[in-house]
């Protein structure tokens, strides 16, 4: 079934010239970029984002680390597209993440982990709607 799942690929590795590569992974794996936007969040913005977080502890750094430069985010569409995303990224720890996901190969550590992607199709609907429009989706 063809769904929207909304990526982003964080400041830790926008910062590393990371984009291509991981873009490149999204395409290759059927998840067709339908939205995408270069932007870098006010800590504000970064924690409207991850509400759903604001009890844990590591919640005022996640936003800082956020909102720390720009990031690319992206809608993505395909089949299965929340599972393949969550697939192609590995593990939330880089360090425990399978071999060749993305995190894998571009993420440092438990927080400066190279993407995001939505868990959920009620994630997916939030996340979508928080940053694009649905006049700036190409579907
Ligand atoms: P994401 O939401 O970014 O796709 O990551 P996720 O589902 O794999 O992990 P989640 O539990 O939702 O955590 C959100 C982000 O918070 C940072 N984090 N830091 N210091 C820590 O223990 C810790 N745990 C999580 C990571 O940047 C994680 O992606
Ligand atoms: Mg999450």
């Amino acid at each position: 079934m063809s769904e929207r799942t909304l990526a982003i690929i964080k400041p830790d590795a926008v910062k590393k010239n990371a984009i291509g590569d991981i873009v490149s992974r999204y395409e290759k794996a059927g998840l067709k970029p339908v939205a995408m936007k270069l932007m870098h969040m006010s800590k504000r913005t970064a924690e409207g984002f991850y509400a759903v977080h604001k009890a844990r502890p590591f919640f005022d750094s996640l936003c800082s680390f956020m909102s720390s430069g720009p990031s690319l985010v992206l809608v993505l569409q395909g089949d299965n597209a929340i599972k393949k995303n969550r697939d192609l990224m590995g593990a939330t720890d880089p360090a425990k993440a399978d071999a060749g996901t993305i995190r894998k190969v571009h993420g440092t550590n438990i927080e400066f982990n190279a993407v995001h992607g939505s868990d959920s199709p009620e994630t997916a609907a939030f996340e979508i709607g928080y940053f694009f429009p649905g006049m700036e989706i190409f579907g």
